[in-house]
């Protein structure tokens, strides 16, 4: 009979889905595009104009008025709402919100009659938010990191080394740059325990999943971490709110939502970022099962059962709903990469597939790094593509280059999850190439499987509602008993690797990080390896 809502509060929308726990269907699906219906914020892909192209800042006061117009809608859509038992919420990870000292009673003693956001606007000690998308705090990044005693102990500690768009740094910008607003500061939330707040209608607390995008959480005690809370700004830890585990109820659903929009005390869980959520949306609820996004950037994550980090800094680890831990690593050179190549050798997308289905495995050891974009994994400040026995017109060579490459890098620089990686669902726009995913599973070693995702994060906070509100009714359920029939991968989709493949990627990876060590100025020219690599090949066939 339970209905369960996850909220998805992302950069440029929010979004409401309700699942129907007994039947196992999502039952309602709301989005609303802040641009569009709330424009009176002036907002451009939810962002606020920019003063300095670095900045990226938005509106709390519009993610609450969101809220309120999202509630409106569930309250017209005709489900039986009597019946809702648990709401969570996702959030865009790293924007934090600046709460003055009248919030914490304010929020208790919302008035019914009026609408949220008038209510919302005099609580805040900052008007803006600043978002995962502002890269303008290299300088206070440098800052902590010494004060800490360098990247090594702050990865090793939070997670991640310093990111300008992690929000320890974006809280120090603010107390350097408005010392009087930082002074009028009582909390600062994220903009997931800001919004579990408002619902509340008290100071609610964020989960490790989301304190781990802050640089100031300890990941082993899912703690503040003193000596990053001490270097980011003075008297921080009295203004950051509790961590409390994401399976956690924060409180039930406030007076304010129950006389406006006649929802009943539904439980409300902690909040979590949108990354943390995806991973239950995918349905990553065991270690060895990634998935791969192939989409603008590719990216790979996945449940770790221990909280490993990446030495050489470019992964992160976050706090994983499930109370372990989850890895995730970003590759920016993805479709546009694949297009170039296409569109370089005036291929159509069936001739771009003929041609990996043509060429064999291993590319006769000649390799393509295509870094056409600054590069995120491994950090390549210049782009520049490299060819390595590689000849400039060989168009299938180069189509068989760029996905074996992607793919090696993605194999490679996920190493240090140290996860042994048997099941892969893919999802993004290359996803629906099979062609591509064949060298996935090839390069991996491991079964690849289509998976159609709509908004995986915001049926990933459903799903922990759902979880959530059964442990707390002593009725704790398996994660793999509260994703199932939700999130399925395409039945007819499965992929094996092809027999053979694993020995030639084996060494093939070797000669690919020669390569690139080559092309960042760390290495030799890696031409005799890949010379001897090609005769090696040609002999094995
Ligand atoms: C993760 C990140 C984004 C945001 C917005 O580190 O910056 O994924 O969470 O989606």
């Amino acid at each position: 009979m339970p209905l369960y809502l996850g909220l998805d509060s992302s950069t440029q929308s929010l979004t409401a889905i309700v699942v129907d726990s007994d039947i196992r269907k999502v039952v309602y699906e709301s989005t609303l595009a802040f641009d569009e219906t709330l424009p009176h914020y002036g907002t451009r892909h939810g962002v606020l104009p920019r003063s300095h192209p670095d900045e990226a800042l938005s509106s709390p006061v519009m993610w609450a008025e969101a809220l309120d117009v999202m509630f409106g809608r569930l309250a017209k859509s005709g489900l039986d709402l009597s019946r809702l038992a648990a709401i969570s919420g996702s959030a865009q990870q790293h924007g934090s919100v600046y709460l003055n000292s009248a919030a914490a009673a304010a929020l208790g003693a919302l008035e019914p009659s009026r609408p949220l956001a008038e209510q919302v606007a005099p609580l805040l000690s900052r008007a803006a938010s600043p978002i995962w998308m502002d890269s303008s705090t290299g300088e206070e990044c440098r800052e902590i990191t010494a004060a800490v005693g360098g990247a090594g102990p702050l990865g090793a500690h939070t997670g991640s080394r310093a990111f300008e768009r992690f929000t320890g740094p974006q809280i120090r910008k603010f107390a350097k740059t408005d010392p009087s607003g930082y002074a009028a500061t009582d909390r600062v939330h994220l903009v997931s325990s800001f919004m579990a707040s408002l619902l509340t209608g008290a100071d609610a607390p964020l989960d490790p999943g989301d304190g781990s995008g802050m640089n100031l959480m300890d990941l082993a005690s899912s703690d503040w971490w003193a000596p990053a809370v001490e270097a980011t700004a003075q008297d921080l830890l009295a203004r950051l709110p509790k961590i409390r585990p994401a399976s956690s109820v924060a409180g039930t659903l406030s007076p304010y939502w129950q006389s406006r929009h006649g929802l009943p005390a539904a439980r409300v869980i902690t909040w979590s970022g949108d990354n943390p959520c995806s991973l239950i949306g995918t349905g990553l609820v065991r270690e060895g099962r990634v998935a791969v996004s192939l989409g603008t950037s590719d990216v790979i994550f996945g449940l770790m059962e221990a909280p490993r980090v990446d030495a050489s800094g470019t992964g992160h680890v976050f706090g994983a709903p499930t109370g372990a831990f989850m890895g995730l690593t970003v590759f920016k050179n993805g479709s546009l990469a694949r297009e170039r190549v296409r569109s370089a050798f005036g291929l159509s997308w069936p001739d771009f597939s003929g041609a990996l289905a043509s060429t064999p495995i291993g590319n006769q050891a000649r390799v393509f790094l295509p870094w056409y974009e600054p590069e995120i994994t491994p950090a390549v400040q210049n782009p520049g593509v490299h060819r390595y026995r590689l000849e400039e017109r060989d168009g299938p060579g180069h189509v068989r280059g760029v996905i074996e490459a992607q793919m090696m890098a993605i194999a490679r620089h996920s190493r240090w999850m140290q996860v042994e990686v048997d099941t892969i669902y893919a999802t993004g726009g290359a996803a629906a190439n099979v062609q591509i995913l064949q060298v996935l599973a090839d390069v991996f070693g491991a079964e690849v499987h289509q998976l159609e995702v709509g908004n995986s994060a915001g049926l990933g906070a459903a799903l922990r509602a759902h979880h959530a509100d059964r442990a707390a009714s002593g009725q704790a359920l398996p994660w793999d008993q509260v994703i199932d029939g939700l999130v399925e991968p395409i039945a007819a989709s499965r992929l094996t690797p092809q027999q053979g493949a694993a020995a030639v990627y084996e060494r093939l990876m070797k000669a690919h990080a020669a390569c690139e060590a080559h092309a960042l100025g760390l290495g030799p020219d890696p031409t005799p390896l890949l010379e001897r690599l090609a005769g090696e090949l040609a002999d094995a066939t």
